[in-house]
């Protein structure tokens, strides 16, 4: 009888979890107004349902995107890397920037994990290949594919906040050097602001090589700006309403 009622509820946990991840889309969906929930599932899940959760260019979530209709917030783009809690703490408290995952794009699989298998027309969220399992990862291809809307999308004055205790702040590796950088176009964006979040014993200043190898490679004709902020400047702001928005470093 126990080895019955452990398989009944192995079922309906796994049933659930299914359930769960296109509830929390359809929810978080919801919440932004004038989209049409079910179309942009459609759109999201045809990307790696029934794939091989490894064989997902990122090129599979155009549909998606282009149901997003992604619209660019000038000059309040917060671009990141490797500082994604300061800067979701201070996302969450002030209204000062929009990240990605501030955006509809961004936020209907926020902290989520999801794949496909060859041959189910099922969404899983166990199983699932790491970040660095596979290049053409289900999760990965979406941020990049994600990432590269909101870099080419970019106007105005934007800003990156990178992290100072690192030795490699602009890593090759990240979406933000490899994706989001590259698409910065000197059209449409004025300034690059970058934020260098640091720490008392921080390793890295806005002098390092790995910031040199940003300013070169960003596109000519963008103004570049880097400041050191400390950490603990970021989150006074962030508690800290009466500071404008300006003059938070
Ligand atoms: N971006 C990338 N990754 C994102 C993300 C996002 O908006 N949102 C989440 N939750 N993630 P990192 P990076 C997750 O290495 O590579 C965009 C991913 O699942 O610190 O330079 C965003 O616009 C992945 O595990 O940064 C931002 O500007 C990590 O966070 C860059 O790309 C990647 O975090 C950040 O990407």
């Amino acid at each position: 009888v126990l080895a019955i009622l452990g398989i009944i509820a192995l079922v309906l946990a796994l049933t659930l979890r299914h359930k769960q991840f296109h509830t929390t889309f359809r929810e978080r969906c919801e919440k932004a107004e004038g989209y049409d929930c079910q179309k942009l599932w459609r759109a999201f899940e045809q990307a790696y349902v029934g794939r091989d959760p490894c064989q997902v260019p990122m090129e599979a979530y155009d549909p998606f995107i282009a149901e997003a209709h992604f619209k660019p917030a000038c000059n309040r783009m917060l671009f990141w890397s490797k500082t994604k809690d300061v800067v979701h703490d201070f996302t969450n408290k002030r209204d000062c920037f929009v990240t990605l995952e501030d955006t509809l794009l961004g936020s209907v699989v926020d902290g989520l994990t999801w794949c496909g298998k060859e041959g189910s027309s099922e969404t899983f969220t166990t199983g699932c290949p790491g970040w660095t399992d596979c290049v053409n990862n289900s999760v990965r291809s979406f941020w990049n594919r994600a990432s590269a809307a909101f870099g080419e999308a970019a106007c105005g004055d934007v800003t990156a906040m990178l992290n100072g205790s690192i030795e490699t702040p602009f890593s090759p590796y990240s979406i933000f050097a490899s994706i989001e950088a590259p698409r910065l176009s000197s059209s449409r964006v004025k300034k690059l602001n970058v934020v260098l979040v640091t720490q008392p014993d921080s390793v890295t200043n806005c002098e390092t090589a790995s910031l040199k190898d940003l300013q070169k490679e960003l596109d000519q004709g963008i103004v570049y700006n880097c400041q050191e902020v400390p950490e603990a400047k970021v989150q006074e702001c962030a508690s800290n309403s009466h500071i404008a928005c300006g003059a938070c470093w």
